[in-house]
């Protein structure tokens, strides 16, 4: 499933007529996933009683400031998309182009249309600084500012602008020159962290913590991680850890009658960690190849989540002390510049083990992961294309890279 598909690169960019999606199998009925009801509406924070002293260096129980992000980021609307950093306009031949694609097709016109958004921006505004100039300073500057808005972060601007500025410095350069450079940077960037996830077959089952702030993708990831593993033969078990709402419950159920994979679960308001230990505990009785556990991403009690986590981690480990074997955070690719922090944050309190990119199909922010990826190093596995049981796919730093800078 490493494999990059042939032909990408000339679908991507329009050279050969799109391949029609692959008939479902029939365990696979193509209708949607139930939105996930938002069962509650987004709690409005209570006015935080913000005390006027500041708390002494706090002992390690309070909670910590970073909480509060998360919070913010569990329950805020994704960021508004970026207004094109435009100096001038962008030829009108890049707008039509995405106007044209068709809405629904195989997964890597979505991949496609989705990065489109990201790279048109940066191609438009890059073409825009370099059109009949002479590489100067200032031509530099525009660049990494245009750079830094696409959310590649200030090293990558940075390692950009100075590549150009050492071999190209008072020469013209052209905005196809610029996207080499770019394409050159990202790759370099990101091919380290292209790291298929490696199912070990000593581990029976194979545990997959799947962790993440609310709406990152968790759910529908394992869903389509356990079709994956379903079509290479592997037998899979699913455990409903966000046992927060009822509907969560539901929503990993209907993947797993989708995806043929038995659910274990408990009614909603028990104890995510006991239903984890059940879950291990008959995956291995079962002989399971693969066990993927889902989690809350709700976070209306602070801490909570993340002590519940550090539980659930610890519980695991008392049937498996190896488990989990893998510790997959999602991230919503239209966050920006927030994943981050969620990085960090989970990375601390849970051990990221790899990431999960989901909702590359129509954003414009998609620079983020190399952003993510030249801070933390952690092994991306796969990236999310749409809300489909077939649109998760192996992350192949090449195509991202050209695919990003608007190369063919
Ligand atoms: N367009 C798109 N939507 C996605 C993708 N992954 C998940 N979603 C949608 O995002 C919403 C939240 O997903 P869900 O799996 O429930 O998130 P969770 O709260 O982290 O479990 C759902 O409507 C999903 O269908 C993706 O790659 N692309
Ligand atoms: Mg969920």
């Amino acid at each position: 499933m490493t494999d990059k598909k042939p032909g990408f690169f000339k679908r991507l960019f329009g050279g050969e007529a799109p391949v029609p999606p692959p008939a479902p199998p029939e365990t696979l009925p193509v209708e949607p996933v139930p939105a996930p009801q938002p069962v509650e509406p987004t709690p409005i924070p209570p006015p935080a009683p913000e005390p006027e002293e500041v708390p002494l260096p706090g002992p390690p129980e309070t909670t910590p400031d970073y909480v509060e992000e998360i919070e913010a980021a569990a329950h805020r609307v994704a960021e508004p998309e970026p207004e094109p950093v435009l100096l001038v306009p962008v030829e009108p031949a890049a707008v039509v182009e995405v106007a044209v694609e068709a809405p629904r097709q195989g997964w890597f016109a979505r991949l496609a249309s989705g990065l489109k958004r990201s790279s048109d921006q940066l191609s438009g505004s890059i073409t825009s600084v370099f059109t009949k100039r002479k590489l100067d300073g200032a031509t530099l500057d525009e660049l990494e500012d245009v750079l830094i808005q696409a959310d590649l972060g200030i090293e990558t601007a940075t390692a950009i602008t100075e590549t150009l500025r050492r071999d190209r410095f008072d020469k013209d350069v052209s905005g196809e020159d610029v996207r080499a450079v770019l394409a050159a940077e990202v790759e370099k960037v990101l091919g380290p962290v292209a790291r298929p996830l490696v199912i070990d077959p000593s581990h029976k089952p194979f545990i997959i913590l799947m962790i993440g702030v609310n709406g990152s993708g968790k759910t529908t990831t394992i869903g389509k991680l356990a079709q994956k593993f379903a079509q290479e033969g592997k037998s899979v078990m699913l455990a409903a850890g966000d046992t927060f709402r009822a509907a969560a419950i539901e929503q990993l159920q209907v993947w797993g009658q989708r995806t043929n994979a038995p659910v274990v679960s408990r009614p909603a308001g028990a104890d995510a960690s006991g239903l984890a230990f059940d879950a291990v505990t008959q995956a291995r009785a079962e002989g399971r190849d693969v066990l993927i556990i889902d989690t809350a991403g709700r976070l209306q009690n602070r801490d909570e989540l993340m002590n519940e986590l550090e539980k659930i981690i610890r519980v695991i480990k008392k049937v498996d002390p190896s488990a989990p074997h893998a510790t997959l955070l999602t991230l919503d690719a239209t966050t920006g510049q927030n994943a981050l922090r969620q990085v960090e944050i989970f990375g601390k309190r849970a051990g990221v083990t790899g990431l999960v990119m989901t909702k590359l199909d129509g954003t414009a922010r998609g620079g983020i992961l190399v952003a993510i990826a030249r801070k933390f190093g952690l092994p991306v596995h796969f990236i999310g294309v749409g809300e489909s049981v077939g649109d998760l796919e192996a992350f192949t730093a090449s195509d991202f890279a050209k695919a990003i800078a608007g190369r063919d």
